[in-house]
């Protein structure tokens, strides 16, 4: 920081991602993020922070259920005795006028929110003041910019061609929102909120609906040097990104799939008197989310050795892998987890792979051979050659199918 810079002593925290009514197969995360509100809660008051910036996808769903909004007002009104403002943006999986519909109520709780790009760009710049009612910071709220927003009066064309015209969008968006902060509110330091896909970053596999795939990619150098710190959402992994100045995805607070279940959780803290680099704080880790797979034997070792536990029941997602197709091992593995019942565990998805791939019909046959020209038993028998049986249940299957075959005769069907 240049020294000549005036500083000024504030306390940020950054998150994202919150992603409220998100379920992990049916299995809805409500008590999760209410130990993390809890958990947030006391880090505001401990650490007085005085400004909370949520950066996009509030909400899973555009129409989220009436659960998920009343966890939402009820987190609202949780940090209210806080005397911290929080500013909250849109994000891709938010809908502007949802978010937007109770702005001004919420206004009246100090808490600021920008669900869609405003008509007039000057909406987004909130002015923070310091208890001495001094002003210190501009908080340049963009929320996630729609295909609407970055192409106003332009004539379909070439879909690079499109791309290229919303990267050169967000990027005329972000130069003018700093721009006209500075403007309006000479030398105050700007700090920028977004919700985007950078270019050259980790993803994991909930982040769907990725901003038309990666070409769209924004690169963050592009962002310039207008701002002290930008506060990212989207990815759901905390990490820096490059650019000329401090720009962050915090990450989600929660892990919201399975394939997050080892990543380190994470709020971003900001303290200006000292740094426009944040400290990482961890968010602890409320529930287990456990991927088990292997043989059915396994399988079934592994849930016996599970231990007993405090706090919400671990999700367990199971994978049968067995090298052979084998009908019987599917009835087994739903039994297995229809008779588990052990306190502290529930598994919400299970599924069975068999690696020695089967060939399908199509591929049994050369290519120029017709339906025609097939008989229904050579085709069955074919079918039969590719598992092993022994020759006793060989037989009793080809009596079957010919005692099926027959009835489908006399009902015309073959
Ligand atoms: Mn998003």
């Amino acid at each position: 920081m240049p020294l000549n810079e005036v500083l000024f002593s504030m306390k940020i925290l950054h998150t994202a991602d919150w992603h409220l009514g998100k379920k992990l197969h049916k299995h809805d995360l409500y008590e999760d993020f209410d130990l993390f509100v809890n958990w947030l809660h006391d880090l505001i008051k401990q650490k007085k922070i005085s400004l909370l910036l949520v950066s996009g996808d509030v909400f899973d769903l555009a129409n989220p259920s009436s659960g998920a909004r009343q966890q939402y007002y009820r987190t609202l009104m949780k940090l209210r005795d806080l005397d911290c403002t929080v500013i909250i943006t849109g994000g891709n999986h938010d809908s502007p006028d949802m978010l937007n519909a109770p702005r001004e109520l919420l206004k009246a709780l100090d808490v600021h929110v920008l669900g869609g790009l405003p008509a007039d760009l000057g909406e987004c710049l909130i002015p923070i003041y310091s208890k001495q009612g001094e002003l210190e910071l501009i908080v340049a709220a963009l929320p996630y910019l729609r295909d609407a927003d970055l192409r106003k009066n332009t004539e379909a064309s070439s879909y690079e061609d499109r791309l290229e015209q919303m990267r050169a969008g967000i990027k005329t968006t972000f130069d003018q929102a700093a721009q006209l902060s500075t403007e309006l509110y000479p030398k105050v330091p700007i700090l920028a909120m977004a919700h985007l896909f950078t270019a050259g970053i980790e993803t994991s596999a909930s982040e769907r609906d990725i901003q038309i795939g990666n070409q769209a990619a924004f690169s963050a150098s592009q962002f310039g040097d207008h701002f002290k710190y930008i506060a990212l959402g989207h990815i759901h992994k905390p990490q820096r990104v490059n650019a000329q100045v401090p720009t962050y995805y915090s990450g989600s607070p929660l892990p919201l799939s399975f394939s997050e279940r080892s990543d380190d959780k994470r709020v971003l803290l900001l303290d200006t008197a000292h740094s426009w680099t944040p400290e990482s704080i961890a968010v602890p880790s409320f529930r287990k989310l456990l991927k088990i797979s292997g043989p059915l034997e396994r399988l079934r070792e592994k849930l016996d050795a599970l231990q007993l536990h405090n706090g919400l029941d671990t999700l367990i997602e199971i994978e049968l892998k067995e090298a052979q197709y084998d009908a019987a091992k599917i009835i087994d593995l739903d039994d297995l987890v229809t008779g588990f019942i052990k306190p502290g565990y529930e598994i919400v998805k299970h599924r069975a792979t068999f690696t020695k791939q089967q060939r399908n019909a199509s591929q049994l046959y050369a290519e120029d051979t017709q339906l025609e020209d097939l008989e229904p038993k050579d085709v069955f028998q074919k079918r039969m050659d590719q598992h092993e049986y022994d020759p006793e249940t060989e037989q009793e299957i080809i009596s079957a199918f010919d005692e099926l075959l027959e009835i489908a005769k006399q009902e015309n069907f073959a």
